[in-house]
């Protein structure tokens, strides 16, 4: 098969496999709206693709019986969870959703398990985690990309939204097809002049080219608006006037996109103005928003990204980790029931290693959802190969032992740790930062878009192995070939430990040049700014001390959790440097010094990605030439690029402890 990089994950290769022969011809779709047609023309061409016989799409009555044909339906009753059911038996196969979308997805299901190869389910129920299941990108009107790596934007180009939406279109197909619901297409900086009347003509057409497939438009918007686009002398979210600017901005948003899914936003954060310009809090202005909102069944997405970036070094109390707890515990309780507060995973930005944010643990009678970054910001921007879903996992399972209880982020995030009143999960979620591009292949590497891939898996069900996720990924994206699927497997399963290794140590956190492109390495870029980002890498010993006599962040932890990070005992390793303000000679669990350990780690992990090369090298020929000599190309540099870290690294810590490596690399290379 050709390779088709625009079509990701679904490409309907062909499939081999006597068991699909028993496949009706026949598609039987028994509702009409534009979702379901959409999913019966999908199943259509996939199994038309990967059987390599003809398939027909027909219309048909509800409660009709699947024999010798699919059918797909809807379920009489529904409580809006995105459920489906596939039964199958010798006669035909029944698709049955509790919801439009989950009618697509079940067909999705079915079409991913002939292109992996196999069974057809004899009987399977599954449900989506949580309703809120979003890409966000950052996209600006001018068409340029904040953390882009692969191209200019698929919507935008000079100020307006883009002519031909055939990439967009595309990419809503691909969202849809691992469950994800809804898509924010701009900057969390928003465009100041997004919501002129213009530009929500121009939305229109954006929702359209995504209605298809299920996926709801959202928008990021800023608080400003009511001034920069309205005129108004204000933008106090509790001053009348204001409060009517929005509501009318929204009813005419909803005239426009009916099934606009909401508004994502930045305030209060890296410039970006807010509330607290009037003395209001956050709450104060989420509920504005999602009053107007709330009539259409909109939500606001209030992100929990708040912190000054103005900190003062010199404060042993300062500390950017505390923010998101510091800004938004006090308010719990106070936000209305459509607004959920958008928490990155770690408290202080995505990088290779955090530990999980305190705030998640913090909230108990406020709607929350996880905010994970697709794009590879801090992660090599699809110029390394580091599959993060490895690390997500990590994240979500963490038991945060709120109230002393089991309390994993995952189920913190899907509203079951705090459920309603009534009992119910709360509604939240997970939010993907993914940052696709012009580029064929929407992520540069063709590694990457296992990243997102991973998250659809994860936010449908983040109890998913990630031995099958992965699987399921690179069958579909290269083939059912053993030898193919085994060796890059096992590439993007140890990748995220590999690049961790040669970039940083210890959860010590950035040291990613930050002064530039936050690419490559720049290891006091951090330090002695008011970014906060520190590690305070000192002569007498490196860290920063988190812990009740430094900054106290520890004790925004539920006890059980600050306790396990406050004693040294305890701490992991991987997150020492992160609580911890320790000398180099320091002795880690693991039995060696926290020194020769940075030494050993650098190398050991360079070695690997030295070595992704060759691994590759075995796989010629069983691979399309194209992304064979894509992946090559993007190895070879990996390889360098971490022996640059490597040495950065190893150099720096050489120097500042003044202690040799007991194997002599150091310092002699
Ligand atoms: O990490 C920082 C990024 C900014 C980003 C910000 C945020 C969109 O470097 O580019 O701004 O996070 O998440 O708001």
């Amino acid at each position: 098969v050709a390779e088709d990089g625009s079509a990701a994950w679904l490409r309907y290769a062909p499939v081999s496999g006597a068991q699909y022969q028993r496949l009706p011809s026949k598609i039987v779709v028994t509702g009409d709206s534009l979702v379901e047609k959409t999913a019966g023309e999908e199943l259509r061409r996939g199994l038309s693709s990967m059987l390599g016989r003809p398939f027909t799409v027909s219309a048909g009555a509800v409660g009709r019986a699947s024999g010798g044909a699919i059918v797909i339906s809807r379920s009489a009753s529904s409580d809006g969870v995105d459920r489906y059911r596939i039964t199958s038996s010798s006669g035909g196969v029944s698709i049955e959703g509790d919801t439009v979308q989950a009618e697509m997805y079940g067909v999705f299901h079915l079409l991913e398990e002939v292109g992996i190869e196999r069974a057809i389910p004899s009987r399977e129920v599954q449900s989506a985690s949580s309703p809120i299941r979003w890409s966000d990108e950052w996209d600006n009107m001018n068409g340029t990309i904040e953390r882009g790596y692969a191209g200019p934007s698929i919507f935008f180009e000079s100020g307006h939204v883009r002519a031909d939406l055939t990439k967009a279109a595309a990419y809503a197909r691909i969202l849809a097809s691992v469950g994800i619901n809804g898509c924010n297409v701009n900057n969390v900086n928003a465009d100041l002049d997004l919501l002129t009347t213009e530009h929500i003509r121009e939305f229109a057409r954006l929702a359209d080219a995504f209605r298809p497939w299920g996926v709801k438009l959202a928008l990021s918007v800023d608080l400003t608006a009511p001034q920069t686009v309205g005129g108004l002398a204000t933008f106090d979210p509790l001053d009348p006037l204001v409060i009517a600017w929005w509501k009318a901005k929204v009813d005419e948003l909803y005239a426009a996109i009916p099934d606009l899914g909401g508004f994502t936003v930045k305030a209060d954060s890296e410039g970006r103005k807010g509330p607290s310009q009037y003395g209001r809090a956050p709450a104060d202005a989420a509920n504005m928003l999602a009053r107007a909102l709330a009539p259409h069944h909109g939500v606001v997405l209030y992100r929990g990204f708040v912190y000054n970036n103005h900190l003062d070094w010199r404060d042993p109390k300062a500390d950017r980790a505390r923010a998101g707890v510091d800004n938004f515990s006090k308010f719990d309780g106070q936000f209305d029931g459509n607004v959920i507060i958008q928490i990155k995973e770690g408290p202080i930005d995505f990088q290779a290693r955090e530990p999980v944010s305190p705030l998640f643990a913090a909230l108990h009678h406020t709607n929350v959802a996880i905010e994970l970054q697709t794009a590879q910001e801090y992660t090599g921007q699809q110029r390394h190969m580091v599959w993060l879903p490895s690390m997500w996992k990590w994240v979500l399972d963490t038991d945060m032992r709120a109230d002393d209880r089991h309390t994993p982020v995952k189920e913190i995030v899907t509203g079951r740790s705090f459920p309603l009143a009534d009992g119910r999960p709360r509604p939240g979620g997970f939010i993907s930062v993914t940052n696709v591009g012009m580029e064929e292949n929407w992520l540069h590497h063709p590694m990457a878009m296992a990243n997102l891939y991973g998250f659809g898996k994860l936010a449908w069900n983040p109890d998913e192995p990630l031995a099958e996720i992965i699987d399921g990924w690179t069958r579909l994206t290269w083939g059912n070939d053993p030898k193919v699927d085994g060796v890059i497997d096992a590439l993007q399963l140890g990748s995220w430990q590999v690049y961790e290794g040669y970039t940083g140590p210890n959860g010590m956190g950035t040291l990613t040049n930050i002064l530039g492109y936050h690419f490559g390495p720049g290891i006091e870029s951090a330090e002695r700014n008011g970014w906060g980002q520190w590690f305070r890498g000192e002569k007498d010993g490196i860290g920063m001390d988190r812990t009740a006599a430094g900054s106290g962040y520890l004790q925004q932890y539920p006890k059980a959790l600050a306790e396990h990070y406050e004693s040294l005992a305890t701490c992991p390793d991987e997150l020492l440097l992160f609580f911890h303000h320790v000398p180099y000679d320091y002795r880690l669990h693991s039995g060696k010094t926290l020194i020769q350990s940075i030494y050993d780690t650098h190398y050991a992990a360079a070695r690997e990605a030295g070595m992704y090369g060759a691994r590759w090298d075995t796989l010629k020929g069983r691979v399309d030439d194209e992304r064979f000599a894509q992946v090559s190309r993007l190895f070879a540099f990996q390889a360098g690029h971490a022996i640059v870290w490597r040495d950065a690294i190893d150099d720096w810590f050489h120097r500042i402890s003044g202690i040799a490596d007991a194997a002599g690399r150091v310092g002699h290379h």
